[in-house]
């Protein structure tokens, strides 16, 4: 009986040389491309040149090398199939039993930052695909390894084949996976050369990052997956220095305090629970952020997560440790802020770059679909204030407006926040109506209203949240304004003597 054969052809050469002698101890003839061929055999392999199987040169710059039937009908023919093999006879082509093909680095070349088009072109792979695909579909009769980290398992499932179809099979699911997601970066690498935002097909890739112990609810099964091109300040890329493995919840939270200290450029901490913010505070120092975001809501951070948008020291590290917190995230730790940290079992510490990269699409499902939309972002260099009240806000005011301003836009919806000498004091969130998200906040920051500014996430369909900030001592307010009724709350601003500015910019977060 003729020799099994085994056509190996990678860009990738991690491990293949060790591969290829395993296989060919076990009995295989290797045959292989250009690059490969000369790789294993300067290893000491013997292996056969695939111009030898088609007798025919590799062309064109290598882009038709492999394309040929003597390769295709040989991974194609069912074994089984009298009149399959006996076509092969006919044309005296050969069975070819294993296929190990990894692909031109497409990902990795579009990735580089001033990639050519040509560059990303010449980056499409055709050839390896087509075999990839080809003997995945006939998997019953052919073996087929597109991942290095298989390697090893294929071997042992070829020394004991008692399970090896079914290893075939998962192989072969994993192929279509693998050349799904290689087409569909290269279908939106092009489609956003010709600039179509939301063209007719989606194609959305992602890769596994983590399975994870459970999701929201412990009944929940749920994994992490990431975005190909996942800018290097998301959370998939932070670096866990302590503690136990993330969970569902904590992933989640932790994205929002990381995505709400970027907003800041000056010493800041963000506290959050159940993904909205809790406490945040803004300072000279970080310890002066985290007293005033700590002091912002005592009782809810506990269990929270906090994120700064500076080095942790020691002396913060030592407030962090008074009380139970889930994570921290920071840019970095000093070694002392981390001897502190690290004598809590709990704690989780994740190092992450805190720079406002750029906007993301945002994903969520419904039943049946999928909505995108682009990040809420505004910049602040495109902010009209219109000033509606009789008073104009004193510079103060305007501060604490504007900061209330930035963190109120992370809050769910319906929002109202309350802020003070650059601490949130009251936080009102994800209510079915504005006053009733209003009277939370409002009870929430007790005396500290007294003074402080209010933010509210869209526009007062009618007077009563101006009456109670009133009632809770508010100067200034800050809201899109746009509602039929805005005279109703502006004359009432004005009996108060509170000064009101409108954003004409909604921020609905659901
Ligand atoms: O340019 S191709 O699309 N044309 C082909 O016929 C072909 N066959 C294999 N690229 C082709 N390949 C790819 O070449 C493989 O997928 C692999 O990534 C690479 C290995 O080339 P070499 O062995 O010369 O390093």
């Amino acid at each position: 009986m003729e020799n099994k054969r085994a056509l190996i052809s990678v860009s990738d050469k991690t491990g293949v040389i060790d591969f290829a002698k395993q296989l060919a101890e076990l009995g295989y003839d290797v045959i292989s491309t250009g690059g490969t061929k000369k790789t294993l055999e300067e290893a000491g392999l013997n292996v056969t040149g695939i111009s030898d199987i088609t007798h025919f040169p590799e062309i064109l710059d290598g882009r038709v090398k492999t394309l040929h039937p003597n390769v295709h009908a040989g991974l194609l023919a069912k074994r089984d199939n009298d009149h399959h093999m006996a076509a092969l006879k006919e044309q005296a082509i050969g069975t070819i039993d294993l296929v190990v093909v990894n692909l031109y680095p497409f990902k990795e070349t579009v990735a580089k930052k001033d990639v050519s088009f040509e560059e990303a072109i010449e980056n499409i792979d055709i050839g390896g695909p087509a075999m990839l695909r080809a003997a995945a579909k006939n998997h019953q009769d052919v073996t087929v390894v597109v991942d290095p980290t298989d390697y090893s398992r294929v071997i042992d499932h070829l020394k004991d084949a008692s399970h090896l179809k079914d290893l075939n099979r998962k192989l072969a699911a994993k192929v279509y996976r693998h050349t799904a997601q290689y087409d569909a970066l290269v279908a939106d690498y092009l489609t956003e050369q010709v600039e179509e935002r939301f063209p007719e097909t989606k194609t959305v890739t992602y890769e596994r990052q983590q399975t994870l112990r459970y999701g929201e609810n412990p009944h929940q099964s749920a994994a992490f997956y990431k975005h190909p091109f996942a800018e290097d300040s998301s959370l998939v890329h932070a670096n866990q220095l302590h503690g136990k493995e993330l969970s569902y919840n904590n992933i989640q939270d932790a994205d929002s305090a990381l995505t709400i200290v970027k907003e800041f450029e000056e010493p800041a901490a963000v506290a959050v629970k159940h993904t909205n913010p809790c406490g945040v505070g803004i300072g000279q120092t970080l310890k002066e952020a985290y007293d005033r975001a700590y002091d912002a809501d005592p009782v809810s951070i506990f269990g929270g997560i906090v994120a700064f948008n500076r080095e942790v020291d020691d002396v913060v590290a030592q407030d962090l440790s008074q009380i139970f917190i889930e994570i921290v995230i920071a840019p970095s730790f000093t070694e002392e802020a981390l001897i502190i940290l690290t004598q809590k079992k709990n704690i989780r510490l994740l190092e992450v770059s805190v720079h406002q990269g750029e906007p993301q699409e945002k994903l969520s499902t419904v039943s049946g679909g999928l909505l995108i939309q682009d990040e809420d972002r505004y910049p602040e260099s495109d902010m009209q204030y219109d000033i509606v009240t009789d008073r104009e806000p004193s510079e103060e005011e305007w501060t604490n407006m504007k900061f209330a301003w930035k963190v109120m836009k992370h809050v769910k919806s319906n929002a109202i926040l309350l802020a003070n000498e650059k601490q949130t004091i009251g936080v009102g969130a994800g209510q079915m109506n504005r006053v009733g998200a209003a009277m939370i906040a409002i009870e929430q920051a007790g005396e500290k209203a007294k003074g402080a500014v209010m933010a509210s996430d869209a526009f007062f369909p009618m007077d009563d949240t101006v009456e109670a900030a009133h009632q809770a001592g508010i100067t200034a307010i800050i809201q899109p304004g746009g509602s039929k009724r805005d005279a109703d709350s502006i004359k009432k601003c004005n009996e108060y003597g509170i000064t009101m500015v409108f954003t004409g910019v909604r921020h609905f977060k659901h």
